[in-house]
């Protein structure tokens, strides 16, 4: 077994209750074959009501050579078997790879509004991590199709239709297509959400603001963490080490650059290319410390309204708990096994930026639950354990190494390539932290995004 430094929780809740969830919905369908031999890239998935707002991106992508097509959730769930509709639309995204070859695959809903129902449903992880047992979303169930070569990964290998339960299924995990969730809520979402996409493919490609990132945190864990007590910095400056040919802004709390949200408001506004946080999170904020141990609020979703880098929108990698967290809705006051009081907000902070007209973020990368990470430099080389030993920070390093060393442009590529060698590198099977990780680090966006725009002809 490796040797391992203090794992620490980056959380920053307060839990009650535990949750399970099953499905059982039992359908008597055929799954038919795709009866079209066309080839595709990427295909969307969405609601028929969304479809509409939809077409601009299809054509937009096609334009850009990512052919793209739209698939609807009704058409799905009328063609396709499967014990409940997550399962049916699995099925159908494995028949779009054998038929159509496709790479990418967006998924375009999500809650219906603030209502408990989801446009597209997320599939629930039962994973008690030491901390909560609250069953978390992952996405990556629709990432990972296959098991054993080309056999059908259902996240229930012990077949007793209760899904991705640790310790009862044992899970594949590597992905095979590149998913991305833009979990609109609205029909209106739809429309700002393709509207920044094109945008900010035909017009940030050599702009001088891409090559700006931001980077920003603290003192994640008051009184642990040495050589590095400021553990969020700490990772910051490792990652923003390796990003040649990027113009680094560094927000910390330790010198005072950083002492609440007017800060990285500024710095959004001036428009980079990516923002880094490493710290924590709630569902519509996130906190870290300042070497006296007072609390710092960086962004919290009420700020969002004042970002106006329009037409210069970042890449925001949060290394925090469920800022992509997109099943929160004001309802949760009434569900018992909600997530601490933050699951009863109109929507996720990752979320929000994303959907943020004339500003904000174009994609984001958060969790779905409580992540954690490891402190301090047990191996003594110089280098965080964080970022050498796996879990969040080595996740957030790695998003960004393949951008920079291994020339991934595309932001599906960069986020599963991460899970595939964090499966290549890690106990995926037998450390439950290792597989949730996996299971819970999410990219809410298009995955075909060509990150920093295509050179316009
Ligand atoms: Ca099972
Ligand atoms: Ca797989
Ligand atoms: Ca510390
Ligand atoms: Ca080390």
């Amino acid at each position: 077994m490796k040797k391992i430094s203090t794992i620490f929780l980056i959380g920053l809740l307060v839990l009650s209750g535990l949750g399970a969830n099953a499905f059982s919905e039992k359908e008597n369908k055929i799954n038919l074959p795709i009866l079209n031999s066309e080839e595709y890239d990427m295909v969307i998935i969405s609601p028929e009501k969304f479809s509409s707002e939809i077409q601009p991106l299809i054509d937009h992508k096609n334009t850009y050579g990512i052919d793209t097509v739209l698939k609807t959730t009704e058409e799905i769930y009328s063609d396709y078997n499967g014990r409940d509709k997550a399962e049916q639309i699995k099925y159908f995204i494995k028949d779009a790879i054998e038929e159509w070859n496709i790479k990418y695959v967006l998924l375009m809903g999500g809650r219906k509004g603030q209502l408990p129902s989801f446009y597209i449903p997320g599939r629930y992880v039962i994973l008690d991590d030491g901390y909560t047992d609250i069953p978390f979303l992952s996405d990556t169930y629709y990432a990972d199709i296959y098991k054993n070569g080309n056999e059908f990964e259902d996240w229930d290998s012990n077949g007793d239709d209760v899904f991705a339960e640790w310790g009862n299924d044992t899970l594949d995990l590597v992905p095979d297509v590149y998913v991305g969730r833009l979990p609109c809520r609205y029909p209106f979402e739809v429309k700002i959400v393709v509207d920044k996409i094109i945008e900010y493919e035909t017009s940030s490609y050599g702009e001088e603001w891409f090559n700006r990132m931001v980077v920003l945190g603290g003192d994640t864990n008051p009184g642990i963490g040495e050589p590095f007590p400021n553990e969020g910095e700490a990772a910051c400056d490792y990652i923003s080490n390796m990003m040649v040919g990027f113009d680094i802004t560094k927000l910390y709390c330790s010198d005072g650059t950083l002492t609440g949200h007017k800060e990285l408001l500024s710095e959004f506004n001036e428009g980079c290319g990516f923002i880094l946080y490493e710290g924590h999170g709630l569902q519509n904020r996130i906190e870290t410390y300042d070497p006296d141990g007072e609390p710092v609020e960086p962004l919290h979703n009420k700020y969002i309204p004042l970002l106006k880098n329009k037409g210069r929108y970042t890449i925001s990698v949060f290394g925090c708990c469920v800022t992509a967290k997109f099943d929160v809705t004001v309802l949760n006051i009434f569900n018992p096994n909600r997530f601490g009081r933050s699951d009863c907000v109109l929507e996720e902070i990752g979320w929000r930026l994303v959907r943020k007209p004339n500003g904000g973020s174009i994609a984001h990368i958060g969790a779905t639950s409580v992540v954690w990470g490891y402190a301090g430099d047990l191996n003594h080389n110089g280098i965080p354990d964080c970022v050498e030993f796996g879990l969040l920070e080595w996740i957030n390093m790695e998003f960004f190494r393949l951008y920079i060393e291994e020339g991934y442009e595309h932001i599906g590529e960069m986020h599963w390539e991460t899970m595939r060698n964090y499966c290549d590198s890690f106990e995926v099977h037998t450390n439950k932290l290792d597989c949730k990780h996996v299971q819970q680090i999410t990219l809410i966006g298009d995955p075909s995004l060509k990150v920093g725009g295509y050179l316009s002809s």
